[in-house]
Formats: structure tokens, sequence, C-alpha cells
């Protein structure tokens, strides 16, 4: 098992070109999901339960879930397990504090010429969170935690229906859901939930206004197809993770980590940008080893064989950080000297963890940032799922008549340039002298 190499020392190559990356074929799979969607659009809760059955393979006896089955799935999560979920909560809600933006600001630009920028909570968001192949309980408290610290109103929760569980969903999400209080929990997965949010299901699911959360191609497609009548957070694709490493970096934590995030998916990526050869020796030499003892070695295989991994090798620091860059990681693992340095001069990233004590994992999980992250190198444009995800800024313009005369001959002139006379005369008619020039 090792990672193929891509060498650039001594070249200066477009970088994009040259690094890694699986083919994510969105547009294929929005030809797929665009009946399911309309279906649901269009026989609402019939469609919901034959896709449950075809999908799923289970048909949920309730599509939401019943109250009583949430408060259930808390009182019997096993002990060690709810003190992590609780202090994961804690940590994620501690910096969800410092997310925000102020409520109001106001900006005099000039005597009596005021414009307010509100910052305004979306009213009611649907969050996804995937089942398929491991149900990602975390990304529950990822999306909740910040919607409730934006002050969200009405939240509710999809997540596919199991046949391991009768029909309900994963009962530490459902557990979840009720120790963040969020109790409209649907047992509705893929596209189909995405459509469900999307148009609303009568007697089932109002509309909402804004969808978030990870999910397959199919719901990333879905995401895609139906922005628009629904806002999206972004389209995640596979997980990935670039590491950044030199000379000092411990090999032993550098694969864990690589190996940790091809554990989700056969197409997630994971890379290593060094300018050690050696180290990219040892880092491969231990990847068997480390994979051998884990449950997943399959996924984990075809993950760290595909042509979205490798290892980069860099001539030094500088050239290194150009590849980052240009790679924009949805995770990025800085193993440097000076780590914390390096660590600011990247540009592109969804989240950068400094040094060899803050694996990708710990963020997966408890260390209080968000793992709602931009993948395939959205990270150059976009940020992750935080409090401002789930919040939009409205202007409030309010000039006095003192303001408008003086800035009248301003807009008068703009308009004149752009042949829009109906704009000019807007103007006019509040600042020209009675029975003149008013029209
Ligand atoms: N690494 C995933 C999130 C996750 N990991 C959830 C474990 N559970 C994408 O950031
Ligand atoms: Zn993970």
């Amino acid at each position: 098992m090792e990672l193929r190499l891509i060498d650039v020392r001594g070249t200066n190559p477009d970088y994009r070109a040259v690094v890694p990356r699986g083919a994510f074929d969105v547009e294929h799979a929005v030809a797929v999901v665009e009946p399911i969607c309309a279906a649901v659009a269009e026989r609402g809760e019939a469609a919901l339960r034959e896709f449950a059955a075809k999908f799923d393979g289970v048909e949920p006896e309730h599509l939401r879930v019943p109250v009583e089955e949430l408060a259930r799935c808390a009182d019997e999560l096993d002990a060690d397990v709810r003190a992590a979920l609780v202090e994961s909560i804690r940590r994620r809600s501690e910096v969800a504090q410092t997310e925000g933006t102020p409520a109001l600001v106001r900006a005099e630009v000039a005597p009596g010429a005021v414009v307010e920028t509100k910052t305004v909570p979306v009213s009611r968001v649907g969050l996804y969170v995937p089942g398929g192949l491991a149900p990602l309980a975390s990304s529950v408290l990822m999306n909740v935690v910040p919607a409730q610290v934006a002050g969200v109103g009405s939240l509710a929760v999809a997540t596919p229906p199991s046949r391991e569980h009768g029909g309900l969903p994963s009962p530490t999400i459902l557990a979840l859901c009720h120790l963040l209080g969020v109790d409209e929990v649907y047992a509705v997965g893929g596209a189909q939930a995405i459509a469900m949010f999307a148009h609303g299901v009568p007697g089932l699911c109002e509309p909402v206004d804004l969808v978030t959360g990870p999910g397959n191609i199919y719901v990333v497609a879905a995401k895609r197809l139906l922005r628009g009548i629904v806002g999206i957070d972004s389209e995640a694709g596979p997980t990935e993770i670039a590491v950044l490493a030199d000379d000092t970096a411990d090999p032993a934590f550098v694969a864990a980590d690589l190996i940790s995030q091809a554990e989700h998916d056969p197409m997630a990526g994971s890379v290593l940008v060094t300018d050690s050869p050696e180290l990219a020796a040892s880092v491969n030499q231990l990847l068997a080893g480390q994979v051998a003892g884990l449950d997943n070695v399959e996924r984990i295989g075809t993950a760290l064989a595909g042509p979205q991994s490798a290892v980069v090798l860099v001539d030094d620091l500088d050239q290194g950080l150009e590849v980052v860059d240009a790679y924009a990681a949805e995770h990025l693992e800085i193993h440097t000297r000076d780590a914390y340095e390096v660590a600011h001069r990247v540009r592109n990233a969804g989240a950068i963890f400094i040094g060899p004590w803050s694996p990708v994992p710990l963020g997966d999980y408890s260390a209080g940032s968000t793992h709602v992250l931009p993948t395939a190198g959205a990270a150059r444009f976009q940020s992750g799922l935080t409090v401002r995800s789930f919040t939009k800024t409205v202007h409030l313009i309010h000039y006095d008549e003192a303001a408008l005369r003086e800035v009248g001959p301003t807009v008068e002139a703009f308009a004149t340039a752009e042949h829009l006379p109906g704009h000019r005369a807007a103007i006019t008619v509040r600042t020209a002298a009675e029975g003149v020039d008013r029209w």
C-alpha cells in the first residue's frame, strides 16, 4: 500500500493542474435525481415511502420520528458516548459564540446619510445528516450548534432510515438531536430529503429556507438542482486531507492521519506534500501496517491507491505552500518547523490543523471547530459551515432630505450615464424646485 508519487522538484508547473484530484461528476448525478425530486414535489409522502423502500431497503413506520423515540435513544446512550457528545457540543458552542457578525453596524457616509448593515438569521433550516457508509452523528452537532447560536428559529433534521434499526435512523443521531433540543426529525435520506426540504410535503414537513449538511453525490446533486428554490450551504464532495510536512514530522502521526480520512470513502483523497523524500518513504512504509488493524481496510486501500491520493515531493517549504494553496484542501495539517507561522502563510484551506497534537479527527468531533468544510478546491472561495452560514445581512438605508439633496446630482449623473431617465426622475421629483423640471 503506497501513495503514488508526484515529483515537482526543480519545476514550476501550473500547480492546479498537477495536484491529485478525483472525478466527482455531479452533473451526471443531477440527471439521476431529477425525477426523484420531481416525484417528491408531486406525490409527497407516497414518493418518500417508495424511495425509502428502494434506496434504504426499509419503509419507516413514521417518516417523522416520534419525539418519544428521540428521548428513548438519549436515555439509552452509553455513558461514555453521552459524555463525549456533551463535551463536543460544549466546545463547538464556545467557538460558535465567536463566529458571528455584529447584529447591527452603522455607517454615516455624509451628514444625515446613514446605511446600517443588519445581520438576520435565516428563519427555517433543514439539516441533512448522512447515513451511508458510517452514520455521522457528529454532523448533527456541526450543523445544529451554529444554527442555534445564529438564532435560527425553526430547525429540522433529515437522516436516512436504517433497516438495522427497524426503519428508524441511527440511534446516536436521534439521541444527539434530543440532547440539542431538536424535535423535528425525519427518517428520510438522500436526494428525496433535499426535495422534501425544498418543496415541503403537505401534512408532513414545511418547506425550509436553507438546506445544509454533507451528503453523498446524489444529495449534492439534489442541492445543485434545487438551489434557488432553497438556499444551500455548499456542494460537499468526498473528504480530503493534505499534510504539509518537513523532516521534523513524525511519520507515524502523518500516516495515521492520512488513513483517518481515507476511511470515509473509497473516493476520499489523502495527500502528503513534503520536501523530505525520507519522510515520504517512511510514511509509505507505515501505511500497510497501520491499515491492517482497522475495520475499513478495503475502503482505505481503494482511497489511498486512487488517483486522488499522492505524495507530492517539493524542493522546499515555499514550493510546498504553493502546492497546498493550489490544492485548497478541505483539511490541511502542518507538520513542520514553526508550524504556527507556516499555517498563517496558507491562503486556501477549509481548516488548518497546526502541529503534531492537532490531528483532523480531533476537529471531526471535539476540537470546537466546524467539520463541514469546502472540498474539491472550493476552499479557494468558500468557508466552512459556521454561524455566518445561517445568517444573512440586510442594508437599511435612511437618508434625510438634506442628505438626498446633497448627493442628488451624483445619482442623476450616474442615471444619465446609464440612459435610465426614470431613475433620475425619482431624484428630481424630490429635489427640483417646485414646478421646475419635476418630471
Ligand atoms: N472528516 C469528515 C467529518 C467526520 N469525520 C465525521 C468523522 N465523522 C469531513 O470533515
Ligand atoms: Zn472524518
